[in-house]
């Protein structure tokens, strides 16, 4: 049977990013921070770490300087290793003037690359999901079936099916047939798969194992432009197309809402996502933080990060992210602050009217306020009705979730 060395990792880093608006203002979507700690592309290179998949590839579009950062600072194998991580942003070379399209288009775009490393098997991942998964399994899935493309699959109830791609399959685990986001209810129907009523679809995760061959084969062929709405209905009825179950958690968290509710979740007493898991870590920044400093304050369900100082502070169902200054008499509840990424210097030219952090006396509800935002004394924020958008200069409301971006100032006494 082949190795995981054969294997090249493509992840998904994102287009334009506009459905995380504006936490991908300033930054590419791989690099969006998550958890307290981490960043979103933390968990699929950790997965491929784990699962002894050392070639990673990130396909991104908009480059930003913190991605890069993150990247060589923290994952760079010695000298006695032949694994990488590598950014392969999108270029505009003198064949390509366009940017990226869909998936796939920013797949065929950097298939010289693809090529180069000789890798037998391409497995793509998205850039957005929170889940640990042995891909390894896959593999082993993959190859026992002697499949051409391998996809990863979960139950998927009524409500959310119009949010997958849905899929069919043969006792033998072949696909039959494949729908990208079905809303035609004739067609759900027909696409039932499972005797599970609360689950009785099958839905892709976005998660596909190519052999090289097939996807040079597709993509240098047919005019097809992303893997859920072109590359798999086509190649079901050309090539070989397995499902495999993947029974753990897993979360899309490529919203606004589904970002917030799956950090959020994190804080409860038995969260559905473990960090705590030794045998398969998440990897993140190297830093070299002081302890976080807490004085007098109350506590409940809070994910707290290194380097933070709170004082006097009342802190309920939160995320307290790295480096976060939270001065007293603050209440917080049902929120992610992002933190900063460095401290701020009263000899820094760039300093502003208000300090960097969560100014006295705040009140902060259903909000994520991104890092290195400066919050003056008195803020009252308060959520919206689910579904309310709107975009003002130093805040957005998203799907009812206020989100102040990066760098942002509020001035005292302002009120949301
Ligand atoms: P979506 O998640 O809606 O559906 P898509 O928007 O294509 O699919 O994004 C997939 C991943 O690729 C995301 O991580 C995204 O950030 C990234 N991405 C998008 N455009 C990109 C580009 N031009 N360059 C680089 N990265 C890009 C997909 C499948 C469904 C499946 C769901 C599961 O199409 O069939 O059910 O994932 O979440
Ligand atoms: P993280 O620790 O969240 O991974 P980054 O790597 O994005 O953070 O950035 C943290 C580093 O950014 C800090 O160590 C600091 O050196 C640097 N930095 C960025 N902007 C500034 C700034 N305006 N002033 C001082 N340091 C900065």
């Amino acid at each position: 049977m082949p190795s995981q060395d054969e294997i090249l990792a493509v992840i998904l880093g994102g287009g334009r990013g506009s459905r995380l608006y504006p936490l991908t203002k300033m930054r590419s979507k791989p690099a969006v921070p998550m958890a307290g700690k981490y960043r979103l592309i933390d968990i699929p290179i950790s997965n491929c770490i784990n699962s002894e998949i050392f070639r990673i590839a990130i396909l991104t579009q908009f480059n930003s300087v913190s991605l890069h950062r993150h990247i060589y600072r923290n994952y760079h194998f010695d000298n006695f290793h032949t694994g990488w991580v590598q950014i392969w942003a999108a270029e505009q070379t003198m064949q390509n003037a366009d940017w990226y399209q869909g998936t796939a288009d920013a797949v065929r775009k950097q298939l010289f690359e693809i090529i180069a490393t000789r890798a037998k098997y391409v497995l793509i991942l998205a850039g957005d999901h929170l889940y640990r998964m042995d891909y390894a399994a896959m593999a082993r899935f993959h190859w026992e079936h002697n499949a051409d493309i391998t996809v990863a699959v979960q139950p998927v109830s009524k409500d959310e099916a119009h949010r997958f791609g849905i899929l069919k399959r043969n006792p033998n685990f072949q696909l039959t047939e494949f729908a990208e986001k079905p809303h035609d209810p004739h067609l759900l129907e027909e696409l039932v798969s499972r005797d599970d009523p609360q689950k009785p679809y099958l839905g892709s995760m976005g998660i596909y194992l190519f052999r090289t061959d097939v996807l040079v084969d597709l993509l240098n062929n047919y005019p097809l432009d992303d893997f859920g709405s072109h590359v798999i209905p086509q190649a079901i009825t050309t090539h070989t197309v397995y499902g495999y179950d993947f029974t753990g958690y897993w979360e899309d968290i490529g919203t606004i809402r589904s970002f917030y509710e799956t950090n959020l979740a994190l804080t409860r007493p038995n969260p559905p996502f473990d960090f705590f898991d030794a045998s398969a870590p998440i990897y993140g920044g190297t830093r070299f933080l002081p302890c976080s400093t807490v004085y007098d304050s109350k506590m409940k369900n809070v994910l707290l990060a290194e380097g933070c100082c709170i004082d006097h502070a009342d802190i309920q169902d939160s995320i307290i992210g790295l480096r976060s200054q939270i001065a007293s008499g603050v209440k917080i509840d049902k929120s992610i602050i992002m933190g900063a990424d460095y401290y701020a210097r009263t000899d820094q030219v760039d300093i502003g009217p208000i300090p960097m952090g969560i100014g006295q006396n705040c009140q902060i509800e259903g909000a994520i306020i991104d890092k290195n935002a400066c919050i003056g004394k008195g803020v009252i924020i308060r959520s919206f009705p689910r579904g309310t958008d709107l975009d003002f200069d130093n805040w957005v409301v998203r799907d009812g979730i206020v989100v102040v971006p990066k760098s942002s100032i509020l001035l005292d006494g302002t009120f949301i």
